[in-house]
């Protein structure tokens, strides 16, 4: 068959990826049986499937990190990766698809999955990669699959290609018929689909689909175009080549249908797969690189195994990586291949050299990072892809429930970032915490999940400290006096300060105008020592901010005065001075930017009012059709777990940057609990 002429030969990688939930898992095991990697098929409720094997995944039966399988179909071998859905554990996926040859997006036939859609797509569309989309629960369809088709198309800049059309028997979908081939299918429970003749009704609907299908990839080609509207039924070949051309130049996402749960439709997936997508050599040109001998591989993902080695997946992109390839990047060493593996989920099984175009796990590459382009050649590579990490949006504090792990966390931390570049650690010293960030509640449970199970530091969370600052709104002249006599030598510091409110932002200013030497010149700085002392803890129990203090008189001892006794003094004077000064808290806030789609904007506003928000302005999303960005003002206190109104708002899919801007006085109620609170803490 023609078919054939087009179809590139070679190891394959492919990305099934696709809205929360939507069947993703399910096919990499209906896949992986119908090829024959698996004898039976697990589900994702028993806890049985070759994807989502680590035990987060498990627990909440969903994915939370990609999962590879390899398997061969017909004499090639297919890598798939199963990405997870949630929009939390959303980088694996973006990690992963520069170095794919093309994607499943797997997806429901369901309105409600237009935005979750519209986000997988666009990344595809931005990089080029060919994709299907797999209809997938078709057995709980309810609608006819045009209406469907037409429901989804907003969410996909070209036009979805509907290739199959379910055949209906009352209220049920018993089977499909494949509008290239012109065959209709009859499904089997757990078999593969059996061929059976269309007649009468089916035979028109059939007719109609397929000229729908031709009209659309007419568009680009004016020799097909012709052909139907002569009339001229056009060769199958044709059509097929058609089909591989467009998909693989990202004009149409073609469609197709089935039911992962019962492997429906699994079976002509992979005939598509198999003579319609590209392999690495197009993909290596998308991404820029020459064809060489030198081997080249990507790193798409770095976990831990149990047993404490570090594992990279990668995929091969040039020559051949086998044990003892030496690997560098431009910034470093990678180091050495020790074991190559082909994986099934958790399963890993040792094989030989690796050639372009698979996908295995390499062990010990201890300086190898994910997204590393890594090459053995005398030159390094420039990273073949940037994949920067979404900006974080939830953050909590951690710390190990055990003092002994205190060290030990340190070491989990890094692994654990190391396999997800997506979460940030930040140490705040001035509050003593640990605070992770992450891309929303089940981000960071995961995260701390796994610091437990896999990296053996149990841990306790909280909300983290909110920067707080305190200032004064008023001047006073104020004395502080330290004179003690114990015994022998005695000490004494005296000091007159004159305190002053300083603008917002200006931080803290320490002068000096003594005459006479009253204050000696060498035990100034010890007062200025003890001023800042006095600033950790305001009368509110916060850093003191935007204050000058100008020392302006005291006196001396001969004996009994020192640096220790100047330092006491110029605390004093502060502390007993500050409370006098009309104190106020400030509070921090941020500047936030928030995306969502359009319709979701009013219910921004309300969210606002409810948060302390001030709403700056409204405007288009450039390049986004149909979204927003909607900037505000918010206290820090608030944007704290803003994420999770945000997303049950939008379906999921809008998100926030924010930075700080400034800080801002705080009184009344609010102002009153937080000082309660902190006094509470500190007691
Ligand atoms: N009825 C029906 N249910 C399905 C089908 N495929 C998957 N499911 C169910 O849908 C749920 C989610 O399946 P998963 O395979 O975990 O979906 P997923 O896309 O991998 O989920 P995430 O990775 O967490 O986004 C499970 O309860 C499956 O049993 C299908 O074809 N028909
Ligand atoms: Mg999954």
């Amino acid at each position: 068959m023609a078919q054939n002429d087009t179809r590139a030969a070679g190891p394959r990688c492919i990305a099934l990826l696709g809205p929360f939930q939507s069947g993703k898992t399910t096919l990499l095991e209906a896949i992986l049986l119908r090829t024959g990697a698996i004898q039976r098929q697990g589900t994702v409720e028993a806890g049985t499937t070759v994807g989502d094997a680590s035990q987060e995944s498990r627990h909440h039966s969903m994915s939370v990190e990609l999962s590879v399988a390899t398997t061969t179909f017909m004499g090639d071998s297919y890598t798939f990766i199963d990405c997870p859905g949630s929009v939390e554990f959303i980088h694996d996926m973006r990690a992963v698809l520069p170095f794919v040859d093309a994607a499943v997006v797997v997806c429901e036939a369901d309105e409600k999955k237009v935005p979750q859609l519209q986000l997988i797509l666009r990344e595809l569309e931005d990089l080029k990669i060919p994709h299907f989309l797999f209809l997938n629960k078709i057995d709980k369809a309810e609608k006819r699959i045009r209406d469907t088709v037409s429901v989804l198309q907003p969410a996909s800049r070209v036009p979805l290609l509907l290739r199959q059309i379910p055949i209906w028997s009352g209220e049920i979908i018993t089977g499909f018929t494949d509008l290239a081939l012109e065959r209709a299918y009859v499904y089997k429970e757990h078999a593969p689909s059996e061929i059976i003749e269309l007649t009468g009704d089916e035979l028109d609907r059939e007719k109609d689909a397929r000229f729908t299908m031709l009209e659309t990839l007419a568009d680009h080609d004016d020799e097909l175009m012709e052909q139907l509207l002569e009339d001229i039924p056009p060769p199958r070949d044709k059509i097929f080549d058609d089909l591989t051309k467009e998909l693989r130049d990202g004009l149409v996402c073609p469609v197709l249908v089935g039911t992962a749960t019962r492997t429906n439709g699994v079976l002509r997936l992979m005939k598509a797969l198999r003579h319609e997508t590209p392999t690495v050599d197009k993909t290596i040109k998308r991404l820029g690189l020459k064809a060489g001998n030198d081997p080249v591989a990507n790193v798409i993902k770095t976990f831990h195994t149990a047993h404490g080695g570090k594992m990279s997946v990668v995929r091969v992109l040039g020559g051949q990586v086998g044990d003892g390839t030496t690997f560098v990047t431009p910034e470093r060493e990678a180091g050495r291949v020790a074991g190559v593996f082909k994986l099934l989920g958790q399963g890993s099984e040792k094989r030989g050299p690796a050639l372009a175009g698979e996908t295995v796990a390499l062990g010990k590459l201890d300086h190898a990072n994910t997204g590393d382009t890594l090459t053995a050649g005398k030159q390094a590579h420039p990273p073949l892809a940037q994949v920067t990490a979404l900006p974080p949006v939830l953050a909590i504090a951690v710390a190990a429930k055990e003092r002994k792990d205190d060290v030990k966390l340190g070491q989990a931390l890094t692994r654990l970032l190391e396999e997800d570049p997506s979460l940030t650690v930040i140490h705040n010293p001035e509050a003593h915490e640990v605070v992770m960030w992450g891309q929303g509640e089940m981000h960071l449970r995961v995260a701390t999940e796994r610091l437990a199970g896999r990296f053996g530091v149990p841990i306790v969370t909280r909300k983290p400290t909110v920067g707080y600052r305190e200032t004064i709104k008023k001047g006073i002249v104020q004395r502080g006096r330290h004179k003690k006599q114990s015994g022998g030598h005695g000490q004494f510091g005296d000091v007159v300060l004159d305190i002053k409110p300083l603008p917002r932002g200006s931080g803290f200013a320490f002068t000096e105008e003594i005459k006479g030497g009253v204050v000696p010149r060498n035990y100034i700085p010890s007062v200025e020592e003890g001023v800042i002392d006095a600033l950790k803890h305001g009368p509110l129990g916060f850093q003191v901010v935007d204050i000058a203090v100008k020392l302006i008189d005291g006196s001396y001892h001969t004996v009994d005065s020192s640096d220790m006794a100047f330092r006491i003094a110029g605390r004093i004077g502060l502390v007993e001075g500050l409370p006098q000064c009309t104190p106020v808290l400030l509070e921090p806030i941020h500047q936030v930017e928030i995306v969502c789609p359009s319709e979701a904007t009013a219910k921004m506003n309300a969210l606002m009012a409810g948060r302390r928000g001030q709403i700056l302005g409204f405007d288009t999303r450039a390049g986004w059709d149909g979204w927003d960005v909607v900037r505000v003002q918010m206290p820090e206190a608030e944007v704290g777990d803003l994420i999770v109104e945000v997303r049950s708002a939008t379906a999921g899919v809008g998100s926030f940057t924010f930075k700080f801007d400034h800080m801002a006085e705080l009184t009344g109620r609010t102002a009153d609990q937080i000082v309660a609170a902190r006094k509470a803490a500190a007691a």
